[in-house]
């Protein structure tokens, strides 16, 4: 079961767009399999954003993650990841297409509202840093095969 972390980021939450970029998600097709809103360390920013290390922007990236609560969540289905990250849109939203979640509600890349874990390998070692196993739960939706013919 492919999966992938999101996270709401403090502009989105502030902004009150979670409930928008969830209901897209989910319009979508795919499967919310674990969620939660909290404030996040200094230590869990620095875990999540430590390929980022030693960029220029680092140090603002690991404030701006901590300075207000997130939206953390999984999802799954099949190519989940590839299919979120081409939801959300280029890095920078004065740069992401029109009808993506940057490009519709973003102008700066200081501000690009969301995460989305970029391959297989980030998603496997991002989600354990917000959720324990426990808590990401596996379940049917009676929509599934209406979203596609193929097991989610
Ligand atoms: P991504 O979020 O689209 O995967 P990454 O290159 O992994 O983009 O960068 C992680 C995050 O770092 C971005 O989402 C954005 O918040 C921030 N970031 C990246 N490049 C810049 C920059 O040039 N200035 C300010 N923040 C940046
Ligand atoms: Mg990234």
């Amino acid at each position: 079961m492919e999966q992938t972390l999101v996270i709401v980021k403090p502009d989105g939450v502030q902004r009150g767009l979670v409930g928008a970029i969830i209901s897209r998600l989910e319009r979508r097709g795919l499967r919310l399999s674990a969620l939660k809103l909290l404030q996040v360390d200094q230590a869990r920013a620095r875990k999540l954003y430590k390929i980022h290390l030693g960029k220029r922007f680092y140090e603002t990236l690991v404030s701006y993650i901590s300075s207000s609560p997130v939206a953390a969540m999984v999802w799954q289905g099949q190519g989940v990841i590839d299919i979120i990250r081409r939801t959300m849109g280029a890095t920078d939203p004065a740069e992401a297409g029109p009808g993506t979640i940057r490009g519709d509600w973003g102008i700066n890349i200081g501000r690009n509202l969301i995460h989305g874990s970029d391959s297989l390998e980030s998603a496997e070692r991002e989600i354990p840093i917000f959720f324990d196993s426990g808590e990401v739960v596996h379940y049917p939706r009676a929509l599934d095969p209406w979203c596609s013919e193929n097991e989610l």
